[in-house]
C-alpha cells in the first residue's frame, strides 16, 4: 500500500495549480517544469462511446517521466461524476484511460498527477456532445 502524500506537501504545491480554458481535443501545459500534453480520442467526446485520454509528462530535460500515478475525475453541476486512473502505456512517460461519458453537456475534469516529488492538478472543461 502506499502511504499517503502528507497534507503539507500538498499545501506547498497547491499553487501549482493551472486553470485552463474549454479543451479542443488537446491541451498542453507545463506544471512544474513538467510538460503535460492531454489528448482525448474522439476528440470531441460523446455519450454512449468511451473517450480514451492519454497524458504524456516530460521532464525539464525532455525525459519521459515514468514514476507518476495518474488519474481523472469528472464531475457535472448535477453531482454526477467519474473517474478512471490513467495507467501507463507501452509508450514510457504515457499515461491512459478510458471514460464513458453517461450525460451530455458541461464536465468539469480534473488531471491528477503524482510523484514522489509531490503531486499537481490540472482542471479541465469537456463539453461531451450527444452522438450523431
Ligand atoms: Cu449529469
Amino acid at each position: 500500500m502506499r502511504r499517503a502524500i502528507p497534507g503539507a506537501l500538498v499545501a506547498a504545491l497547491s499553487s501549482s495549480v493551472v486553470v485552463t480554458s474549454a479543451m479542443a481535443g488537446s491541451v498542453t501545459t507545463e506544471v512544474s517544469g513538467v510538460r503535460v500534453e492531454l489528448t482525448s480520442a474522439p476528440e470531441t467526446p460523446v455519450t454512449d462511446r468511451k473517450t480514451t485520454y492519454s497524458v504524456r509528462l516530460v521532464d525539464p530535460a525532455g525525459k519521459a517521466v515514468t514514476d507518476a500515478r495518474v488519474t481523472l475525475t469528472g464531475r457535472m453541476a448535477d453531482g454526477m461524476s467519474a473517474a478512471t486512473p490513467l495507467r501507463p502505456s507501452r509508450d514510457p512517460g504515457v499515461y491512459r484511460g478510458e471514460v464513458l461519458f453517461t450525460m451530455n453537456g458541461r464536465w468539469d475534469l480534473t488531471i491528477r498527477v503524482v510523484r514522489p516529488t509531490g503531486r499537481v492538478e490540472i482542471p479541465l472543461r469537456e463539453e461531451v456532445e450527444r452522438p450523431r
